[in-house]
């Protein structure tokens, strides 16, 4: 696990953001922690979430024109990215967002921001099932741009339709690599060596063999 990871962790867990208990998620599955991307909720954590992200899209060296944040949640994701992406790596990406109902005066339409156009990096908080994604995909699709990749904070490595997880699906489908900056494994990792929760991480590690790849 590299270093970020591990202080990314860490600032999840301290900011309430990643808990431990039971969840009911979007799927139905039952799950022993849940990430609420919603909880960094002040100016120095939603500061701190973009470098995170900024890093791991730089470390992955994908290429891409502009940043585009999914209502509601992917709003201030793109937009901390943004930011940071300029203060800390000196690259001044455009970026846009979506409403979720469209305007019919003013400026109208449904994004809000820079034109949907080009390489396309999509900003989110968390994937599962894959679902969000898909909608962000065919967003993209609709305005003529090209997707370039999916940044997230977790890859929770759950399986899709098939014997793949989500991500791996989402990945062959639309012929990109996704970005977290962490998954599952570091959630495990970090449980079992900085928690040191026997129990907790029992109950993770049997969520994984029940629904994980
Ligand atoms: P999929 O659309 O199934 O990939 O699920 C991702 C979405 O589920 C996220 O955008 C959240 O709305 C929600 N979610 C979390 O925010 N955190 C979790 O740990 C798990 C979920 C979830 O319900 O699966």
């Amino acid at each position: 696990m590299k270093t970020y990871q591990q202080d990314f962790l860490d600032f999840a867990i301290g900011q309430g953001v990643l808990r431990f208990g039971e969840f009911t998620l979007k799927s139905g599955r039952i799950s022993p922690y849940f990430f609420n991307a919603g909880l960094f909720q002040t100016g120095s954590a939603l500061s701190r979430l973009g470098k995170f992200y900024a890093q791991a899209i730089v470390d992955s060296g994908v290429e891409f024109d502009m940043l585009f944040g999914p209502a509601y949640k992917g709003i201030p994701l793109a937009a901390a990215t943004a930011i940071a992406l300029y203060e800390h790596h000196g690259k001044d990406y455009p970026y846009a967002f979506n409403r979720k109902e469209a305007k019919d005066h003013g400026e109208g339409g449904t994004i809000v921001g820079a034109p949907l156009q080009g390489r396309v990096l999509v900003i989110d908080d968390v994937m599962t099932a894959g679902t969000a994604i898909r909608e962000s995909a065919n967003m993209v699709a609709a305005h003529g741009a090209k997707l370039a990749s999916v940044a997230i904070s977790l890859d929770r490595q759950e399986r899709g339709t098939g014997e793949k997880s989500a991500v791996q699906e989402v990945e062959t489908l639309y012929g990109i690599s996704v970005i977290s900056i962490v998954g599952l494994n570091e959630v495990i990792n970090h449980v079992g060596s900085h928690l040191q929760d026997a129990t907790l991480l029992a109950n993770v590690q049997a969520y994984r063999n029940q629904y994980g790849i």
